[in-house]
């Protein structure tokens, strides 16, 4: 049977945020196609199936929560699932809902051009189908679009070679092989570990030290899980009011305001629960630096605990950013690792990597023999993945060149110039330093109401002012300077990505701020939005 080619809506992406958007506009009458580049759902989880991999959101959080059914039919096994975990829940979502019928796999959109006499979208996918929409909403994802260093010599390498976020669909054995790491983000923090326990030998190549916290996972049990079950009412309230999406709050105090044996007793009952919620212990650690460099000292006295040789912590410790303005990484076993006889950490700042040779990898003081080389070198992220499909909107404007100097969107939900497109938890929204799922409901709710509103209202096309955008843009800019995050040569900055624009992408205001702030943008008959 072959599919209409006009629907009222096209999603790009099926990860968590395109199933979502796809389930929410089916429900409401309207017609839609997802295209996937996977074969399945999951993007994401899909994606990254690395030995190690696991969310450094508790799964109760990172999970949905627009029907309390699911939440409660659900049995998540561990605090931190596993990808494996994520991506059959995430499976189980399509199947519950029937999304699958929805969406096209395998299948990547290469163009999306308004075509403004018609008022309609024109989509283009690798595999020559056309279709036409009203609306476009790009669920692209904001780590989706890998970075393998572009060094000289990999297609000589004899060896095999992976990137984290391309892992084969079947389990790599490295049992007895000579593996090298490259890269020390979360991705090689957390695949690091499993591997040395496989390997002959295990190196991992370091060029800055991050900051990674032990993730103190355990199994849930039939009675923690009863008790997350009983009140995930209000856990979700609290999540969705709160500035990271989850229910965890900061210390009441500044950390200067604390005494010595407080602060070190907060900090203490922070690292016991472990991963990236140590970046707000206190309130004021992300925005002063004498706050921050009390939570550095603190974490540097714990990893010194854990690496037996004081040389090797030394490299570990990370010395050039604030703690928690990269995201910190959340591991297992990561620090103890080093003290593996089968480990050796090489330093790639002092003496970087030159080439990759037949053998392995040649660095400016060394060369070192691998069977295998992990790729964990990260994204281009946030808008990697829209820049490599050819976006136009009005008068052919094309939304690479909109962005040259850096992503520009009004509540990081729609651009000016581009009518009638909408991106999921892309540039200028919480996204990436909120709860994922959560922060992709809520653009979700905002996009479905939005076009719910034009189609009650008899109007065909919603598009921000351009006064509206520079308003907004420079809301975000002010409020990222107020804090400590644009001190580290972050992904959240573009700086992993050589040539990128350095402009901090991410909302900085929170997620609870910021739903209030869309809440009342379309209460107030979506000020700054021109619709016609
Ligand atoms: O990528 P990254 P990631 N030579 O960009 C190194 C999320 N995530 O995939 O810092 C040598 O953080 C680079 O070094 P440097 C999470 O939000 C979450 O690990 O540029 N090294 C860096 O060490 C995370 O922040 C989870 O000097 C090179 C590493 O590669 C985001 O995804 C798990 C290099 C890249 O680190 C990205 O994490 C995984 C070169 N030429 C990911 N180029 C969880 O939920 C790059 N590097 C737990």
């Amino acid at each position: 049977m072959s599919e209409p080619d006009q629907v009222d809506v096209v999603v790009v992406g099926a990860g968590a945020a395109g199933m979502y958007m796809v389930h929410k506009l089916h429900s409401m009458g309207l017609t839609v196609r997802c295209f996937e580049a996977g074969a399945d759902v999951g993007g994401t989880w899909y994606w990254n199936r690395y030995p190690g991999a696991r969310c450094d959101v508790e799964s109760i959080d990172y999970s949905y929560s627009f029907d309390p059914e699911l939440e409660q039919e659900w049995d998540w096994s561990e605090r931190y699932a596993t990808q494996p975990e994520i991506l059959r829940y995430l499976r189980h979502v399509a199947d519950r809902y029937g999304l699958r019928r929805f969406i096209i796999f395998s299948t990547r959109v290469v163009s999306a051009r308004f075509d403004e006499p018609a008022g309609q979208w024109r989509v283009r996918t690798d595999s020559g189908e056309t279709v036409s929409a009203r609306f476009c909403v790009f669920a692209t994802g904001s780590l989706s679009d890998v970075r393998v260093p572009g060094f000289p010599g990999l297609d000589e390498f004899t060896g095999s070679w992976y990137h984290t976020a391309r892992w084969p669909h079947r389990e790599v054995d490295f049992t007895g092989r000579r593996v090298g790491v490259i890269g020390t983000g979360s991705s090689g923090i957390q695949c690091a570990p499993v591997i040395a326990r496989q390997a002959a030998h295990l190196y991992v190549f370091q060029r800055t030290a991050n900051f990674s916290i032990p993730a103190q996972n355990q199994p849930h049990t039939p009675q923690s899980r009863a008790a997350y079950k009983a009140t995930y009412a209000e856990r979700r309230r609290k999540s969705r009011a709160s500035g990271g999406g989850s229910p965890h709050e900061t210390y009441p105090k500044n950390t200067l305001e604390t005494t010595p044996e407080e602060r070190r007793a907060i900090f203490e009952r922070q690292w016991q629960l472990g991963g990236v919620l140590f970046s707000k212990t206190f309130p004021d650690q992300l925005r002063d630096r004498a706050a921050n460099d009390e939570a550095v000292a603190f974490f540097t006295e714990k990893v010194r605990a854990m690496v037996g040789d004081p040389a090797i912590a030394d490299l570990l410790l990370p010395n050039d950013h604030p703690i928690g303005t990269k995201r910190i990484c959340t591991d297992t076993d990561y620090y103890q690792t080093f003290n593996r006889d089968n480990v050796t950490l090489v330093d790639v700042r002092s003496a970087p990597i030159e080439r990759i040779t037949r053998a392995g990898i040649r660095t400016a003081a060394a060369e070192y023999e691998l069977d295998d080389i992990v790729f964990a070198t990260g994204f281009d992220a946030m808008t990697g993945a829209l820049a490599k499909i050819d976006i136009r909107g009005r008068d052919g404007l094309a939304l690479r060149d909109a962005w040259s100097a850096g992503p520009r969107t009004y509540l990081g939900l729609m651009v000016a110039g581009f009518p009638n497109m909408f991106v999921v938890t892309g540039p200028g929204s919480p996204s990436v330093l909120a709860n994922m799922i959560l922060a992709a409901e809520q653009h979700v709710e905002w996009i479905a109401e939005a076009i719910g509103h034009l189609d009650r209202t008899g109007r065909s096309t919603i598009e921000p002012a351009a006064h509206a955008q520079d308003g907004w843009v420079d809301y975000c800019n002010e409020l990222a300077g107020q804090t400590l995050f644009p001190e580290a040569n972050s992904w959240y900055l573009g700086a992993n990505v050589p040539g990128k624009p350095r402009v901090f992408m991410p909302f900085i205001g929170g997620l609870g701020a910021y739903r209030e702030i869309c809440a009342e943008v379309a209460r107030d008959g979506y000020r700054g939005f021109d619709l016609k």
